[in-house]
C-alpha cells in the first residue's frame, strides 16, 4: 500500500469506522445511563514515562463532542476543570457557570463530581496527612466539591483517596490515618446534608473507589472489600450515605475476580457507581476501554449486575492510548467503547433469557435429588453428570459472546 499523507488519514479512519457498521444512534447510547468523565476526554496520553502525544481539550469541547456521541452525562475532577488556585474562591464560580451553560445547550447533565486529592503538591503526604492544615483544607475542598456537585444538579460523589498510603512504612500511624481520612468524608456528609436543604434536592450518594497500587507503594484501602470494612467500621457519621465506585481495572490489578468482588458489594447494598475499562491482571492501571481485552468476563459481570438490577452509572473510567489522535479520541475511541458496553449489555440479557442457561441454572440448584444428608458418596454419585453443566453453560457463554449461538459458524470444510 502507499503512504497514507496526513490529509488522507481521517478520511480514512472515517470510512473504516463506518465499515465497521454496528455503531447505535445517539438517542439509543442515550438511553443507557453512561457518564463520561472530562478527565478520559482530556487524557494528553502523558502517563508516566510518556510526553504527551495529544493537546488539552476543554470542558465545553468534551461536553459538545459527548453530547454529539450520545453520552448523556458528564462528570469531572474540581482541577480537571478549576485551576488549584481558583478553587474555593470566587472566580470558580464563574467556570461553574460556564459549565452550566454548556451542560443545558447540549443536553448535558452533570452526574458526578470528585476532588482531586492526589496530583497538587499539597497531597504529597496524602490527604489524611499528619499535617492539620493539609487535612483541614482536603475537608474544605471536599465540601467544596459537593456544593459544586449541587450547584451542577449532579447526584453522586466519587472518591479517589490516591496517594492516601506511603512509600516506606514507620511514620503513618494507621488506625490514626484511617479516623483522619473517616474525618474528611464526614465533613463532605454533613455539608452535603446542609447543601441539599439550601437547594432543595437529595443528598448526593458518596462513592468511595479503591486501587490497590499506583501512585503510592503501599495503599491503606487497596480494595472496595477494604472500602467496604472502612464504610462498616463505626467511623462514618453516615454510613447510609457512602457506598462504592468500583473500578473493573482495579479489582482485576490485585487478581480478583471482578464479578465476586462487585458481588460482595451487591450483597451490603454498597455498589452505587462504576467505572468501565478493561486491562490485565496484576499489571499497572492501564485503563484501557471496556471490553478489549475479557470480554467474556465483561459479559459475566453485566448479567450479574443486570440480575440484580444495577442499572447506572457506567463511568468511562479508561484513556484512550497514546496511538489515538485527538480526532480519534471523538470518532473512534468514546463511540465504540459506549457500542461494545451496550452489546454486552444486552447480550446480558440474552444470556438471562437463553434457554440453555436458564435449564442449566435450574437443574444445578435442583441437585440428584438425595434425601439420607448422611450419605456422602449418594450425594457425589447423585449429581455426578449435572456438575458437567459448569462447562457446559461456559461454552454456551462463549457461545452467546460469538454469535454461536443464532447459527453462526466456522469450519475448514
Ligand atoms: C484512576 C482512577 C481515577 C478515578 C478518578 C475519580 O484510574 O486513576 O480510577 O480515574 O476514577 O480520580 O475519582
Ligand atoms: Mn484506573
Ligand atoms: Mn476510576
Amino acid at each position: 500500500m502507499a503512504p497514507i499523507p496526513p490529509s488522507q488519514q481521517q478520511p480514512l479512519v472515517e470510512r473504516l469506522m463506518s465499515a465497521c457498521g454496528g455503531a447505535y444512534s445517539p438517542d439509543v447510547r442515550r438511553k443507557y445511563f453512561i457518564t463520561g468523565p472530562q478527565w478520559a476526554a482530556a487524557y494528553e496520553g502523558n502517563a508516566l514515562f510518556h510526553a504527551p502525544t495529544r493537546t488539552s481539550v476543554d470542558f465545553e469541547r468534551v461536553i459538545e463532542e459527548y453530547a454529539k456521541i450520545g453520552i448523556g452525562h458528564w462528570c469531572t475532577h474540581d482541577t480537571d476543570v478549576i485551576p488549584s488556585t481558583s478553587v474555593m474562591k470566587d472566580e470558580q464560580w464563574e467556570i461553574v457557570g460556564r459549565i452550566k451553560a454548556s451542560l443545558q445547550k447540549n443536553g448535558v447533565q452533570c452526574s458526578m463530581v470528585t476532588t482531586e486529592t492526589f496530583h497538587h503538591a499539597v497531597f504529597a503526604g496524602g490527604p489524611a496527612a499528619e499535617a492539620p492544615e493539609v487535612r483541614a483544607y482536603a475537608a474544605e475542598r471536599l465540601k467544596n466539591t459537593v456544593h459544586i456537585g449541587h450547584e451542577l444538579g449532579a447526584s453522586y460523589a466519587v472518591y479517589w483517596p490516591g496517594s492516601f498510603g506511603y512509600y516506606t512504612a514507620g511514620t503513618v500511624d494507621e488506625p490514626q490515618a484511617l479516623k483522619w481520612y473517616a474525618d474528611g468524608l464526614n465533613a463532605a456528609c454533613n455539608a452535603d446534608i446542609e447543601f441539599a436543604k439550601k437547594y432543595n434536592r437529595p443528598t448526593l450518594k458518596h462513592c468511595m473507589e479503591a486501587k490497590p497500587f499506583e501512585p503510592q507503594a503501599e495503599i491503606l484501602l487497596p480494595t472496595s472489600d477494604a472500602m467496604l470494612a472502612f464504610i462498616f467500621s463505626g467511623l462514618l457519621d453516615h454510613p447510609d450515605m457512602v457506598g462504592l465506585n468500583p473500578e473493573y481495572l482495579h479489582e482485576l490489578m490485585w487478581g480478583a475476580s471482578v464479578r465476586a468482588a462487585l458481588g460482595r458489594a451487591l450483597l451490603c447494598k454498597k455498589l452505587f457507581h462504576f467505572d468501565i475499562n478493561d486491562g490485565y491482571r496484576l499489571k499497572h492501571d492501564v485503563d484501557i476501554a471496556v471490553g478489549l481485552v475479557n470480554p467474556l468476563d465483561w459479559l459475566n459481570v453485566l448479567v450479574l449486575l443486570r440480575s440484580y438490577g444495577f442499572n447506572g452509572p457506567f463511568n468511562l473510567d479508561y484513556k484512550p492510548p497514546r496511538t489515538t489522535s485527538n480526532h480519534g479520541v471523538f470518532a473512534v475511541s468514546f463511540p465504540t467503547a459506549v457500542d461494545r458496553f451496550i452489546t454486552l449489555w444486552e447480550m446480558a440479557g440474552e444470556v438471562m433469557e437463553d434457554a440453555v442457561m436458564k435449564e442449566a441454572i435450574e437443574a444445578l440448584k435442583a441437585g440428584g435429588g438425595v434425601t439420607d444428608i448422611h450419605d456422602v458418596d449418594g450425594i457425589v454419585k447423585a449429581n455426578a453428570e449435572l456438575l458437567t453443566l459448569h462447562e457446559l453453560t461456559a461454552h454456551r457463554l462463549f457461545q452467546i459472546l460469538v454469535g454461536a449461538h443464532k447459527g453462526r459458524t466456522y469450519s475448514i470444510a
